[in-house]
């Protein structure tokens, strides 16, 4: 290592990581995630829902395919599903009783795309990759995405399932506006490839908080918040109360750890870290999913009860996410 890099390492690591959150970064140091084994290709997922998504994702790469279209295939598996209500079809609605789509997608060579506040489109993730493939632009939002959409030959369709309807019918009567993420409210899917090549793509698609006010974007859909992937390094994704992932650009920080040295599990411990020291934490569930370059994982969450798809070594498996508080 130069010396140049050592001391990025030792001079960053050490201030972020031991100054300003020394409880977690140093007692940790070195640890990784017990689940963690090396190897690609692999395909990493946020909640039990992931299963389904990255035996799509593993399809395509197990046949040769590149990162960028397994990403995108499996998260259509989720999009697609109406007993998800979290995410595309099926999902929530806002306040108003609208459903509100935001995604976003990445490839090994930096392009990105993104949808925020989408209506009417059942997989936002490739209007994503279609503005990524085919316009000058990172995000289109609103119905200048849906414009888009409908150019690019996406059917207008209602998203609002008459199970959604009748949970947001049962939420009127009270009406009770409280952004907060538990387990009933969220399960937005992140989804992080490396193929055989050892090429890194992520995507990630939600309908975001339930209930929310109309016009609310969370981190899903914003590069480097909901989700980021450098081919240098590696990958994150996000999930949980986006404006917290926001106020921390939390995935963008967790890559930019790694290049630095911290190992997944390191990365996500201290962006979790950020949040506990800066915000009320104690009403609030993160989790974050972390691969880097060789194929090791990490996962870090604020609250006990985060899980996490892994498909890898011929295996696809939920597991449980290491957390900040333990019950
Ligand atoms: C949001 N981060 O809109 C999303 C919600 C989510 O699991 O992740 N749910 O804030």
């Amino acid at each position: 290592m130069s010396n140049r890099r050592k001391f990025i390492k030792g001079g960053i690591l050490g201030a972020i990581g031991t100054a300003i959150f020394p409880r977690i970064i140093s007692a940790k140091k070195g640890r990784q995630n017990s689940n963690s084994k090396s190897g690609f290709p692999i395909v990493i997922s946020t909640w039990e829902h992931g299963i389904a998504a990255n035996k799509a994702a593993m399809k395509i790469l197990v046949d040769g395919g590149r990162a960028i279209d397994a990403v995108e295939s499996g998260v259509r598996v989720s999009e697609a599903d109406p007993e998800i209500m979290s995410v595309g079809f099926g999902g929530l609605p806002d306040r108003e009783g609208k459903v509100t789509l935001d995604a976003c997608i990445m490839d090994e060579t930096g392009n990105c795309g993104a949808v925020s506040f989408l209506q009417h489109i059942k997989h936002p993730i490739s209007v994503a990759r279609k503005i990524m493939d085919e316009t000058p632009h990172v995000m289109l939002s609103g119905i200048g995405a849906l414009q888009f959409a409908l150019e690019k030959g996406f059917i207008k369709e209602n998203l609002l399932t008459s199970k959604a309807k009748k949970k947001w019918q049962d939420w009127l009567k009270e009406s009770e506006y409280k952004p907060i993420i538990n387990v009933e409210n969220h399960d937005t899917i992140g989804l992080l490839a490396l193929d055989k090549k050892g090429n890194i793509s992520g995507a990630c698609t939600t309908s975001g908080l339930s209930w929310k006010m109309h016009g609310r974007v969370g981190d899903s859909p914003i590069i480097g918040a909901g989700m980021y992937v450098d081919n240098e390094v590696g990958g994150c994704c996000a999930t949980g109360l986006g404006e917290a992932v926001m106020k921390t650009l939390g995935s963008f920080l967790i890559v930019e750890l790694m290049r630095q040295g911290a190992t997944p599990q390191e990365a996500c411990e201290e962006a979790i870290g950020r949040i506990i020291k800066n915000q009320n934490y104690k009403h609030m569930q993160i989790g974050y999913i972390a691969i880097n370059k060789k194929g090791d994982h990490g996962s870090f969450a604020v609250h006990n009860g985060f899980n996490y798809a892994l498909h890898q070594g011929g295996k696809n498996q939920m597991i449980d996410s290491p957390s900040f508080v333990k019950k």
